[in-house]
């Protein structure tokens, strides 16, 4: 399965510049609204240095990283969950999505707060909200005439609705409710907007950026970049992009941390394997078992699984081989129900 993002924001927020600075696609950039009507698709991967040193010391002529699938929805307005400017539509893309990345205008200020920008996020929240409220409201209308049959899951459907309309009443997205296995499995066929995890992106302007900007909302999953400069970027060799950066008084681009940010707000790991030519990172749940890791690779592995040796990346890569990594005592053997970490290399044993 792959994961997706999309961007959402006003019309003019910069989503469109910010999709061009992460896949560096060529993408309409203009300043009207509803330009982008056809949503804009591209899978990117993340720079993984830890899956680059593997490849070295395996000497890995294919190299196989794990990647994100990037959408780019028009601009949502006021009205949306409405059906205004195309509200119906853009808010279907979106249901698929895991992750929302909220995109928010701020290019035209010299000094961002917390206040200005929570105010600017409101519109897009509140349609996102709307469009949830519809949903329930939906759903409640076809469950309720089932109640009378006196089926258990009846009530408790009904009464999960009941408290997301409260909660979302009181003007809090879903994605701040602890739900139970159980719950998650019903709400998953809903598709909830504010249910997803949402990263906001504050754009900024060159002119005004500054290295402390980027650590200014330590309590919201969120970041302040210059899309516009991000996008330019990418122009340039990448010989020349350092300097670039250098003469707006910034150390490097700001894309390789959105992405690793958005694999940590899915509650992704990442597990490597080294196999003949080809080096290759997998990206998983957390809490995924060694055994459906092994599965992602080929369904045979799963089947017939054995067992599994670990190895950390950076052991493997300080040791330079998994013979060497043996050899210090630092490989493991682990079974069907070892919980794959982050930075894992695995070598998995199946009978075929
Ligand atoms: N000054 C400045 N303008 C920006 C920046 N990012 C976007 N814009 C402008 O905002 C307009 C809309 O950008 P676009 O990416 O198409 O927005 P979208 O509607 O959210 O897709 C364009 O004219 C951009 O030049 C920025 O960082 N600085
Ligand atoms: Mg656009």
């Amino acid at each position: 399965m792959g994961w997706s993002c999309g961007l959402v924001g006003l019309p003019n927020a910069g989503k469109s510049t910010l999709f061009k600075a992460i896949t560096a696609h060529q993408v309409t950039i203009a300043g009207y609204p509803f330009s982008t009507v056809d949503p804009n698709r591209a899978t990117v991967s993340p720079d993984d240095p830890r899956l680059t040193s593997l490849a070295a010391i395996s000497g890995s002529e294919k190299v196989t990283p794990a990647t994100i699938e990037v959408i780019d929805v028009a601009g949502l307005v006021e009205g949306a969950s409405r059906g205004e400017g195309l509200g119906n539509q853009f808010l279907g893309h979106l249901r698929n999505v895991d992750l929302l990345v909220h995109v928010v205008a701020a290019y035209e200020e010299e000094q961002l707060s917390r206040e200005m920008l929570a105010a600017r996020s409101e519109t897009i929240n509140l349609e996102l909200a709307l469009a949830d409220l519809d949903t329930i409201k939906r759903r409640r209308e076809k469950t309720e005439p089932k109640l009378k049959s006196g089926d258990k899951s009846v009530a408790f459907e009904l009464e999960l609705l009941e408290h997301m309309e409260k909660h979302l009443n009181e003007g809090l997205p879903l994605r701040k409710i602890l739900f139970s296995p159980e719950e998650k499995i019903f709400l998953d066929q809903l598709s909830l907007l504010t249910g997803k995890a949402m990263f906001y992106v504050y754009n900024h302007d060159e002119n005004f950026i500054c290295e402390d900007s980027h650590e200014l909302f330590i309590d919201q999953p969120s970041m302040v970049i210059c899309g516009r400069l991000e996008a330019e970027l990418v122009d340039f060799p990448a010989g020349e992009r350092e300097q670039f950066l250098q003469a707006f008084g910034l150390k490097e681009s700001m894309i390789p941390k959105l992405l690793q940010r958005c694999f940590e707000l899915l509650k992704l790991v990442t597990f490597y394997t080294v196999k003949g030519s080809e080096a290759r990172g997998w990206v998983v749940p957390r809490e995924t078992r060694a055994a459906q890791a092994a599965g992602k690779i080929h369904t045979d592995m799963e089947k017939g699984f054995i067992n599994t040796e670990v190895m950390t990346w950076d052991c493997l890569t300080a040791s330079g081989s998994p013979a060497a990594v043996r050899d210090r005592g630092m490989s493991r053997t682990e079974g069907k129900d070892y919980l794959i970490q982050d930075g894992d290399v695995i070598f998995v044993r199946f009978r075929s």
